[in-house]
């Protein structure tokens, strides 16, 4: 298993439209091994293929307290959604923001598990929020497009800024001689 590394915001590959998954080869198992063993190192309870640059549909979750409870979910489609629910939503692509969305509380989702096999299941709660969110990122979505430009810009701004200031450690001498 290997981590890989998490795009993020205004990253124009976070804006990509996945495509379905349609081999369940030893290639996906790899992905999917990789996506999650990313996950639980950021740490964080979900996360979307776009996320780690590839653009299929495909996601990873464990909303459990102690990592036991992988879901993996490809292809997937809400058949229903009811209720509403406000939940102060952070993101691996977005570092360091947190904000409030709205989304339904309860959905019924059709997907495929790694071997391809269709399942159905009820979600709701911090559940809900995740997959919503999650299926947002294969569709180029974040959650910060729920937000007022004004806030996004901000949080953009900030990001680039920090983003500049790395790339710039990581090229003066200093940085260089620590690295060693
Ligand atoms: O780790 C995450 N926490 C979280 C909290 C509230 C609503 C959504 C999320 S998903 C996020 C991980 C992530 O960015 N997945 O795409
Ligand atoms: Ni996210």
């Amino acid at each position: 298993m290997a981590l890989r590394t998490i795009l993020e915001f205004p990253d124009p590959r976070l804006r990509t439209r996945a495509h379905p998954v349609t081999r369940f080869d030893a290639d996906l198992q790899r992905v999917i091994d990789d996506m999650l063993e990313t996950m639980y190192a950021a740490p964080g309870i979900g996360l979307a293929a776009t996320q780690v640059d590839v653009h299929r549909r495909l996601i990873v979750i464990d909303v459990s307290a102690d990592n036991t409870e992988p879901f993996i979910i490809v292809n997937p489609e809400i058949l229903s959604r009811d209720g509403e629910i406000a939940t102060e939503e952070g993101c691996l692509s977005v570092p360091g923001y947190y904000d409030e969305v709205k989304r339904a509380a309860r959905i019924r989702v059709r997907a495929q598990d790694r071997d391809g096999n269709v399942f159905e299941r009820d979600c709701e709660d911090l559940l809900a929020v995740c997959v919503q969110h999650e299926m947002d990122h294969i569709d180029g979505k974040l959650f910060v497009d729920y937000l007022s430009s004004l806030k996004r810009e901000r949080v953009r701004k900030k990001l680039e800024k920090e983003r500049k200031e790395r790339a710039a450690r990581s090229s003066s001498p200093r940085e260089r001689r620590s690295a060693l």
